[in-house]
């Protein structure tokens, strides 16, 4: 699936060749962390299985805070710059990475995006990674923090049965709540999960149609933005 990475495939990428990607990767993504404290950017790297609602999270928010937060995403797929279009169109400085075949997106990628955008005049940087629930995580971006959007239809063990991703999570977003009533849904069992598997779990429930504990996400992005220097 990923000619990058491999999936983990041995033999498609030998193990020395993919700690060789990752170490690059890694020194381009340190470069970035640099660039984005220095000019007081909070850069969020936005994860979550296809149709989680990353983007549906991020057009919400631009509804409640587009008026005072400088909101800026580069949002990560095989094909098309539908999700970017949806963000401009909500009021969001942003720009599609079409990956090809890649199932994540890599510190370069993001890198070659933000050369035609005004990053540094930015609030909060998105990176909506693209949606799967496993590759993401093990490539860093330069973010500030790790959020994973997981939705209430997709079943409690997910955490459980990726932990990696839910490992390496700063935040989890447990999205589409307005869906619980028509759901066999348990939310302590996914609450119960995520314990399990994330070292401190934090979690805020909400819905990007109701508008539900949006705020909370507001404030939990307000908490973690960076002091911005006077020369930035
Ligand atoms: N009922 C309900 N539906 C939602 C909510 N958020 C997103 N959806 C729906 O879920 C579907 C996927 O939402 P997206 O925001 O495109 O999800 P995504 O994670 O960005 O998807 P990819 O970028 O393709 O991985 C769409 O049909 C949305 O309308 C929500 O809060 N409530
Ligand atoms: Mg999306």
């Amino acid at each position: 699936m990923c000619d990058d990475c491999g999936c983990g495939d041995t033999e498609l990428v030998p193990v020395d060749v993919h700690e060789h990607i990752l170490a690059d990767n890694d020194a381009r993504a340190a470069h970035l962390r640099e660039h984005f404290i220095e000019a007081g950017v909070l850069a969020i790297n936005l994860m979550g299985s296809p149709g989680s609602g990353k983007t549906a999270v991020l057009e919400a928010t631009a509804r409640l805070a587009g008026h005072h937060l400088r909101l800026g995403a580069v949002s990560g797929d095989l094909a098309t710059d539908r999700d970017a279009r949806r963000l401009s169109a909500a009021g969001i400085t942003a720009r599609a990475i079409t990956t090809g075949s890649a199932c994540h997106l890599d510190a370069r990628m993001v890198h070659d995006a933000l050369h035609g955008m005004p990053w540094r005049d930015l609030d909060v940087f998105f990176i909506e990674n693209v949606g799967n629930l496993v590759c993401p995580a093990i490539y860093d971006l330069g973010q500030a923090a790790n959020v994973v959007a997981l939705s209430v239809t997709e079943g409690e063990d997910k955490p459980l049965k990726y932990p990696v991703m839910f490992h390496h999570a700063d935040l989890v977003l447990l999205t589409k709540t307005d869906l619980i009533p028509h759901l066999d849904v348990d939310v302590r069992a996914i609450k119960d999960a995520l314990a399990h598997v994330m070292p401190e779990p934090r979690l805020i429930e909400l819905s990007a149609r109701t508008g539900a504990g949006i705020a909370a996400w507001l404030a939990w992005l307000e908490a973690h933005r960076p002091v911005r220097s006077s020369a930035a």
